[in-house]
Formats: C-alpha cells, structure tokens, sequence
C-alpha cells in the first residue's frame, strides 16, 4: 500500500515515526534508568521495525540519520544523577542513583573519606569521588585478563590513615608454562599527588600451585577483627584438590598482614603451605566478611545450583568437592551435605543457583531492619538478596532485582547500600531507602 504514497509523504510519515519512537524509548530508558547501551539496543529495534514502512530506499538513510542522533545523545547523556525505584519481592522500596560506569568492574572499597577506589578485570584500578568522576591510579602492573581472572579484589589495611597499605588482588600468568594463578600484593597509596599512584609494591602471597584454566580464583581479601588477613582461594576448578594438604587450591588462607604465616594457624604439621590455611573443602568464594561478633561469613558458588553461605570456623572441613547441596554440570549427582555430618554444611544454600558474588554484612543506620544483615549480590540470580543473620543461623529475606548482574556489594561511611553491576557498562548505584 505504500509504493501507492509518495516520496515525500513516505519521508514525512518515516520521520514522524521516528521521532515519535525515538522520543519513548528515551524517555522511558531515562525513567528506568538503563544503561546508554540499554536505551541504544531499545532505540535500535525500534529503528529496524520503521524499515518496513519504505521500499524506496530513502528510509535507510533516515534511519542512519537517526541512529547518529541516538548515539550522540547516549553519549551526550549524564552519567551520574540518575535515579530509579527499585521493590524487593516483599514490598521493600529502594532508590537507587547512578553514580558512575565502568568496564567490567570487580570490586571497591570505600576510603576514609567517602571515596573509592574501583578495580577494572583488565587491569585498571581506578579512584571514584561521590560524585562519580573518575581518575586512574597509575603504577598498576600487568594482569592475566580473561575468563574470570584479571585485576581482583581491593581492601585497605585496617591502619590505613596512618601506613597507606591498599591490597590487590589479581592473576597472574607464569611466563616458563603459561599456567595461571592468583597473587596479592600490597602498595602504599599516595593521594597526595594527581593521579593518584600505588609505590612500595610488595608480592606478599602467590597462589601454588599455577594451573590451567582461567576460573575460580576467588582471590578475595578481609582484615578480620584481630588485624589478621585472610584470602579466599578457589580450586581453579580442578575440584579433588580442594581437599588436599600440598596446595592452596580450595581454602580460605589466614596470614599476617604482611604476608608471613602466623603460628598459631590450625594445621601445623600437615607441611609447610598447609600453615597457611585456615579452612579447606571449598570451591569458589567471591564473598567474605565479619559480623559485630567477630563471626567469619564466606560464601561459595555452588556446581550446578548448591550455592552456599557458611560461618567460617578454624580447622575445618567444608567438604567440596566430596559433598554439595548441588550437582556436577554433566547431571551427575554429588552426594548432599546431610549425607556426610563430618563436613560443616551451609548456613543457607541455594537450589536453584544465585551465583553469589560480593558480600556485605550491614551495620549502618540508614536501613536498621537490616543491622546484622548480610547482603548479597547475584549474578546468573540478577538480584541484590538479603538474609537475614541471627547469630549463626542465615535465611534468605528478600531480593531486589532491576535486570542486572551484581558483582560487589559494600557498604558507604554513609550507612548507604553500593552495588556494582557486572559487565561492560556496569554500573555503580548508591541504595537508599526508597519512598
Ligand atoms: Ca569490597
Ligand atoms: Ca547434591
């Protein structure tokens, strides 16, 4: 019916759609808060469902004209300020405002004041104001990026003010066999100067033994309250070793700050890596943190589902890979927790899997239903997931979801929730109780 209209109309008619379609989406992205990729992807559909509308060919240059203005005005776009709403499954409402992108981001932790600073999986670390602009620190190295490893975790020394110690996390590649492994450094942080930079580099733990594969390095870092440092390191996914003495794979590590073994670790006499270790039978732990009893929280992604949440109790045996409330990805069942009392079972599991990744155990004042709280982020779950912690018990409350991943979670010097989302474009978003 079209080739019966003329060019002009056509053109007049492609346009008008085209504004009309351009003008809702935007508006809509806007008011719920997607990313420029986000609205670029809904603009660009509607894009391609005008083509029908011409046969004359003169409707590919309109949407080629279109698609440069949409772009433009993505980019043009304000980054931080935006705001939307957000309702967890039981009802509870939370503002979230869009404080910066990233690429790929990993991790953050906040500085004494109020800033932060970012890790990039490609190596990039970056320093985060409140208000979202921000700057990279220099004197970085080069990290083994792909798969899931890259530039890790980053905390601060707990006497930070005074000593600048920042620790890192990050895989590293063997240049002899081309093996893989993570490591930890610490370097002094120096604010004083722009940009900032990292000086004083000390390699403090390297994972043993470097193996193939690109996954499960945990590599997590926390000062617990004793000033001690432990690190979460995942079997690489080589799973049997998790239970064994001779390597690191599947443990969760305790060292002095500056990285010698203390003496009193629970397993003295097993050889001299098997001092570091603090607990073993573990897989792949992208969360740890203390509750105000000084209880140690780790949680673990599970095989296929089995996801869990455990207290962290010295000298003991979690049980993976001989147990696990999931089973392998090829449908071959592994035997459940209860089957095997000899193991410490999870506090919470997951069947199916949220693919836990960040962990934050509130202790603000700006959501007190949550103080005491663990706070989770889920990647395959999309889901920011609240369980609830009463002394060493954990029960999933709520979970909020928006349609992203979530990579890390931490808690701001203001009592505010900030999560990271995972991916290219992920984004930093300051949670704030909701109207
Ligand atoms: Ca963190
Ligand atoms: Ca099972």
């Amino acid at each position: 019916m079209f080739q019966a209209i003329g060019r002009a109309q056509t053109d007049a008619i492609v346009l008008s759609i085209s504004v009309a379609h351009w003008a809702i989406p935007t508006a809509l992205s806007s008011a719920v808060g997607l990313t420029p990729f986000g609205r670029l992807h809904i603009v660009l559909q509607i894009g391609f469902s005008v083509r029908p509308f011409t046969n004359n060919g003169s409707g590919v240059e309109h949407m080629r004209l279109i698609l440069l203005m949409i772009v433009f005005i993505s980019i043009a776009g304000p980054v931080a300020g935006q705001e939307f709403a957000i309702e967890g499954t039981k009802g509870t409402k939370l503002t979230a405002a869009r404080i910066a992108d990233f690429d790929r981001p990993w991790a953050m932790t906040f500085l004494p004041d109020g800033t932060l600073l970012v890790t990039e999986k490609k190596g990039v670390l970056l320093h985060v104001t409140k208000d979202g602009s921000k700057t990279e620190v220099q004197g970085l190295w080069r990290v083994a990026y792909g798969g899931q490893g890259g530039l890790g975790d980053v905390v601060l020394h707990p006497d930070f003010n005074s000593n600048l110690w920042v620790y890192i996390s990050y895989a590293e590649r063997s240049n002899r066999s081309g093996t893989i492994g993570a490591v930890v450094v610490r370097a002094k942080l120096d604010m004083k100067n722009s940009p900032p930079r990292l000086s004083s580099v000390e390699k403090l733990w390297v994972q043993e033994p470097k193996v193939t594969g690109r996954g499960h390095y945990s590599h997590r870092i926390a000062f617990g309250p004793g000033g001690k440092m432990f690190i979460t390191s995942g079997d690489r996914q080589k799973l049997k070793p998790a239970q064994n003495f001779s390597g690191h794979l599947g443990k969760v590590l305790r060292l002095n700050a500056d990285g010698t073994v203390p003496n009193d670790n629970p397993w003295q006499d097993r050889g001299e890596i098997a001092k570091q270790f603090w607990t073993v039978g573990h897989r792949n732990m992208l969360g740890i943190d203390f509750d105000s009893d000084g209880r140690m929280w780790v949680h673990e992604m599970g095989p296929r589902h089995g996801d869990e949440l455990n207290v962290i109790i010295a000298g003991t045996n979690y049980g993976w890979p001989i147990v696990s409330n999931g089973d392998h990805y090829s449908g071959i069942p592994i035997p459940d927790h209860d089957t095997r009392p000899e193991f410490e079972a999870p506090r919470a599991y997951w069947v199916p899997s949220i693919a836990p990744s960040g962990l934050v155990i509130y202790d603000g004042d700006i959501f007190p239903e949550w103080k005491g709280n663990a706070m989770i982020g889920g990647l395959i779950s999309k889901a920011l997931i609240h369980v609830d912690l009463e002394g060493d018990t954990a029960k999933e409350a709520e979970r909020f979801k928006w349609g992203e991943r979530i990579r890390e979670v931490e808690q701001g010097p203001d009592g505010a929730l900030y999560v990271l989302e995972d991916g290219s474009g992920g984004r930093l978003l300051k949670l704030t109780p909701g109207r």
